[in-house]
């Protein structure tokens, strides 16, 4: 059996040229290094805007690493073992988040001894997969929405998000109306209420927008109410989108049987690394829902290449590791066109500095 001989994690902080928000001027990073036992090395990372990574870095060196040592360097094979292990801190979270810093750095490892990039290493079943542009943009005055948005055009995106949850929902129907009459009618607009709303307001609200035609609404109401999306998707016509603040395969099982998520949005990190997404993407493919991964689009575009259906790519502007900075190699992927297609490299292609 192939062990793990060395684990160790850094913290490193990134800040966003494009703030997402007065409270978020930066992303944390936590590169993670192993090394095994047949000598091949793997580099992985955990991340999470401004908030907890220095928890996750704690976890990772003092929980996690000394665990590792010695263990299985299967990914597949010991992940749930690792998931028990630190799960009187939580069984999603903080958790989950610092185990995808393991993860990442063994199917790296994997991939380069392989010789091969992720995406074929894990099978790639197309060249190219739909992006979307994207921006935390709820704070952007309406002219500055609509010069964002008109970049996306110009970039030759053919689906742009943004957000909505004003505190005066007159003000969202504005900002969708000159988005969509800008997008026309033959680009998808999809829009995000990052949890702002409970299912009444929901509710409202997604009459009052449907007729812009979304092509989802994401995150209506707080992620872990799981009954209240249920009932909105009684309620509503337009489809809904969960997924980024849901941290276990668990968890999406559940929504999935409940029909509270018509599109589920796993975040690779967030659920723990590669292989829980892989988990949650079998299901989603079980229950028959379309899935396309939240964020990190330079890791998740390529397993999107490995999936199933019609995933589609989240590019946020300007918030692109190697946009950033914080790669040592060229990014692993390209967007262009509104296509997002695999740079050659081997492994994950993401060794941060
Ligand atoms: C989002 C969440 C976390 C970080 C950046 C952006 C957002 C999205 O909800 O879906 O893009
Ligand atoms: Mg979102």
């Amino acid at each position: 059996m192939t062990t793990i001989a060395a684990f160790d994690a850094r913290l490193v902080r990134v800040p966003l040229t494009r703030p997402w928000g007065a409270d978020v001027t930066s992303v944390g990073v936590i590169a993670t290094h192993v090394v095994r036992s047949d000598g091949a090395e793997g580099w992985g990372f955990s991340w999470t805007p401004q908030i907890g990574a220095e928890a996750v870095h704690a976890l990772l060196t003092h929980d996690i690493a000394p665990a590792a040592i010695g263990s299985d360097a299967d990914p597949e094979a010991s992940w749930t073992t690792r998931w028990q292990h630190l799960h009187e801190a939580g069984g999603g979270g903080v958790t989950t988040i610092a185990l995808a810093g393991l993860d990442l750095a063994l199917w790296d490892a994997a991939a380069r001894a392989a010789g091969e990039g992720i995406s074929d290493h894990l099978g790639r079943r197309r060249d190219a997969v739909r992006a979307y542009g994207s921006g935390v943009n709820l704070h952007y005055a309406l002219d500055e929405l609509l010069a964002q948005v008109q970049r996306w055009i110009d970039a030759g995106f053919t689906a742009v998000k943004i957000k909505v949850g004003k505190p005066d929902l007159r003000e969202d129907v504005e900002r969708v109306a000159a988005v969509r009459e800008l997008l026309g009618p033959d680009r998808s607009l999809m829009i995000d209420a990052n949890q702002r709303w409970d299912l009444d307001r929901a509710t409202t609200a997604i009459d009052a927008l449907a007729r812009f035609e979304p092509a989802w609404i994401e995150e209506p109401l707080r992620a872990d109410d799981l009954a209240g999306h249920a009932e909105l998707a009684r309620r509503i016509e337009v489809p809904i989108a969960v997924g980024e603040n849901l941290h276990t395969a668990h968890r999406f099982e559940e929504y999935l049987r409940a029909g509270a998520a018509q599109i589920v949005q796993p975040n690779i990190v967030r659920v723990g690394g590669i292989t829980p997404f892989r988990r949650i993407a079998r299901l989603a493919e079980e229950h028959g829902v379309p899935l396309h991964p939240h964020l990190l689009p330079e890791l998740s575009g390529q397993l999107a290449l490995t999936l199933d259906g019609d995933p589609w790519a989240e590019d946020v502007e300007d918030a692109g590791f190697a946009d950033l900075g914080a790669l040592v190699d060229a990014a692993p992927v390209a967007v262009a066109h509104g296509m997002l297609t695999v740079v050659p490299h081997d492994g994950l292609g993401l060794r941060f500095r």
